[in-house]
């Protein structure tokens, strides 16, 4: 199950991986970009998949969607020059403590992303771990949200066939196999 190259579980006929990695590169059907409500670039994942891609990721998505993406939604576009053939760009939650939606929006943010990847015909994506840098979602709490989230979405759909969590470093890799074993073992026990 833990190699060099990762975790890696089947779902309900699907695939699910874990790896360290920059999102930027991912040879998968879409990549999914951390962004934010104006889809106005920053940082993080998104200035990586923005410099990765090149303007006219940009382009697009201010023609197509002008007024942005609102929190726990999702939108796509063309991957410019990635090795990928689609951006999904998803907003996930500022954390502010977890009283709010906060877990609600970020759950919304990885479904409406699958749900988008799957109405444009692909069977594979690429997620990084939204929310968690410039938004400020403990790494634990955000692991769990987005894997319990994904693994109910392939296990109601069947699709898509591949999902790959593209995590930046050890520590928050670690954080994602922590959470996916205990949710497996959840489900066993
Ligand atoms: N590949 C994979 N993961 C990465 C990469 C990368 N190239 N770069 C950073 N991470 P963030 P957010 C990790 O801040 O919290 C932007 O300015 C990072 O370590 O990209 O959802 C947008 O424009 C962290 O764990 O996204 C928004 O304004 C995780 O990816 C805002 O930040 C997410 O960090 C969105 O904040």
């Amino acid at each position: 199950m833990q190699s060099a190259e990762g975790m890696k579980v089947r779902i309900a006929g699907s695939t699910l991986e874990l790896v360290i990695g920059d999102i930027a590169l991912q040879k998968m059907d879409v990549v999914v970009n951390a962004a934010n409500n104006q889809l106005a670039g920053g940082g993080g994942v998104d200035g990586a998949i923005h410099r990765g891609g090149g303007p006219a990721i940009m382009e697009e998505t201010r023609q197509k969607y002008p007024r942005g993406c609102p929190t726990g939604e999702a939108v796509i576009s063309g991957a410019g020059q990635l090795a990928a053939r689609y951006v999904v760009h998803t907003v996930g939650p500022v954390w502010g403590g977890g009283q709010g939606r906060e877990e609600e929006q970020l759950a919304s943010a990885y479904r409406r992303s699958l749900e988008v990847v799957i109405e444009n015909g692909c069977s594979s994506a690429a997620f990084p771990s939204l929310s968690t840098g410039a938004y400020r979602y403990p790494f634990d709490l955000a692991a769990r949200c987005a894997l319990s989230t994904v693994m109910a979405f392939l296990k109601e759909t069947g699709k898509p066939e591949w999902v790959r969590f593209v995590l930046f470093d050890e520590s928050a890799y670690s954080a994602f196999s922590v959470a996916l074993t205990d949710l497996l073992s959840d489900e066993i026990g």
